[in-house]
């Protein structure tokens, strides 16, 4: 196996998943404050007033805000040099359109690159993950509005400048594609892109977030000025540090024709191109595909939201590396009939090849080895990293305090051998950044229960648990990985 000398290894949090705190030290409310938590069979609810009886997961998480000394030293002790995490934005301009920055929340970054460089971990840092400010969801429609292009560029400068010595490694949107899957898209339209109709920003009773409306207009027009975003605050990066090393972020759902039919491996490159290509080849290549300008033409999509200029801006704004999650692969197929599975925002046809986590995320290791060479001969030259990858399962705490989690273990060691193969094949792949190194609050579910880490925190779905952290048999795994540079995977 050939991890070349220097890659990155480390873990990926995102600051609504882990930090909690939520009002601490002038932060104001952004879009995930407002979520209850469901399960795999509930669905997630929105409830836009923070209601005092109701159980929102993120208000406390796993009060990454106060352990982060102890965490942090606890992933350097698997001998990770990268670390990623998020910026929650709405702690640094509480209502994202605010004059000054809050330095408190300044201050808080500032002590944990500190603690970082303390054990030489590089922070890789996402600067909006699912963490738009809650006032700019309801004052400006999200990025529907040009407006928040400049808040958001205005957010960057702030924290580009402040930590230009501290941080080399940036990603602008996480899993900016996900409005284009295929599954509850007005669910991800809010995470990622801060749309929400009027009538359920001001509603009383909770709303399925399944159920939010899914708009394509405004979510094309959205999609783009994120790009233009995107593209400004990589311009911006490189003249306040040119060393910075800039990246995109994709949600890569793999994706196979179900069957040799002609017409399935025709559906399935129609829904690739859209699903995982188009974002990344505006960030890579700086431009639209082709296929685009037509399929908005064919589902009469006004492009009036391309401004002059903007095109300019993206061809100057392109990415220094390309960055995506990996967890699962799904099947393409125009049969109705076939049997389907939902997993990561997405729906699909489900693969006989494969099996699938407790939440239905089919696992798929060599689907990764694929996807790395697909990237390396899309992307020729562009450096890629792996920024999240990892296998939710329900953990037991053994009455002596061991947590035995040998499915996790299994998964990583398939995938990371994976990425072994691929950088055999060609693939200029520089780090890898597990999902959840630390137990967090899913994503898609709200749940404590859905645990991805090789540190277990005790804390639980009714509001229990005093969060103390534990060592679950995968962080020992871990460590010999990271140690060892891929070399012992066990
Ligand atoms: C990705 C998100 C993460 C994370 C992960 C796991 O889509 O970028 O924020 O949550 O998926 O998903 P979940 O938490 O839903 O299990």
């Amino acid at each position: 196996m050939s991890f070349p000398k220097g890659f990155l290894w480390g873990g990926a949090v995102a600051a609504n998943q882990c930090e909690g705190a939520y009002l601490e030290d002038g932060k104001g409310l952004s879009v995930p404050d407002m979520l209850l938590g469901g399960d795999v069979n509930t669905p997630r609810t929105f409830l836009p007033v923070t209601d005092p009886n109701a159980f929102y997961p993120s208000h406390e998480a796993i009060d990454f805000y106060h352990h982060y000394k102890e965490d942090i030293a606890l992933f350097a002790e698997m001998g990770w040099n990268v670390f990623r995490l998020s910026i929650n934005w709405g702690r640094i301009f509480p209502n994202g359109d605010d004059d000054e920055p809050n330095e408190a929340g300044l201050a808080f970054y500032d002590s944990l690159f500190d603690e970082c460089h303390k054990y030489g971990i590089e922070p890789l840092v996402t600067l909006c993950h699912y963490e738009i400010p809650w006032n700019i969801v309801v004052k400006y429609n999200g990025f529907y509005s040009r407006e928040t292009i400049d808040l958001f560029v205005k957010y960057c400068k702030t924290v580009f400048t402040r930590y230009k010595d501290k941080v080399k490694y940036w990603l602008t949107f996480n899993e900016i594609n996900t409005p284009l899957m295929s599954m509850h898209n007005g669910m991800s339209n809010l995470y990622s892109l801060g749309l929400m109709e009027k009538e359920d920003i001001e509603a009383k009773d909770p709303i399925k977030l399944a159920d939010l409306k899914d708009d394509p207009q405004k979510k094309f027009t959205a999609l783009h000025n994120e790009f233009v975003a995107s593209a400004k605050a990589v311009i911006l990066g490189h003249e306040i540090n040119p060393d910075f090393m800039i990246g995109n972020m994709i949600c890569h759902i793999t994706l196979y024709p179900l069957t040799p039919n002609p017409i399935d491996e025709l559906q399935c490159q129609a829904e690739d191109s859209l699903k995982n290509d188009l974002c990344g080849d505006v960030h890579v290549r700086g431009e639209y595909p082709s296929f685009i300008y037509s399929y908005w033409k064919k589902h009469g999509i006004d492009t009036s939201f391309i401004k002059e200029g903007d095109l300019e801006i993206l061809k100057q704004g392109t990415v220094d590396m390309y960055t995506f999650s990996y967890y699962m692969s799904n099947c393409v197929t125009v049969d109705p009939n076939a049997e389907s599975t939902a997993g990561n925002m997405s729906l699909g046809a489900k693969n006989p090849y494969l099996k699938a986590s407790d939440w239905g995320w089919q696992i798929d290791p060599i689907g990764l080895r694929w996807t790395l060479n697909k990237l390396a001969s899309r992307y020729p030259g562009t450096p890629i990293m792996v920024v999240e990858n990892g296998f939710g399962a329900f953990d037991k705490v053994e009455e002596d305090g061991s947590i035995h989690d040998p499915y996790r273990i299994e998964y990583f060691k398939a995938h990371i051998k994976a990425m072994g193969d691929a950088i055999d094949d060609g693939a200029p792949l520089i780090g890898y950044t597990t999902w959840g190194p630390i137990d967090l609050v899913s994503a898609s579910t709200g749940e404590y229960a859905k645990r991805y880490g090789f540190v277990y925190v005790n804390r639980h779905d009714d509001g229990t648990g005093d969060f103390a952290r534990s060592r679950k048999d995968s962080f020992f795994w871990y460590k010999k990985v990271c140690e060892s540079n891929g070399t012992d995977l066990g």
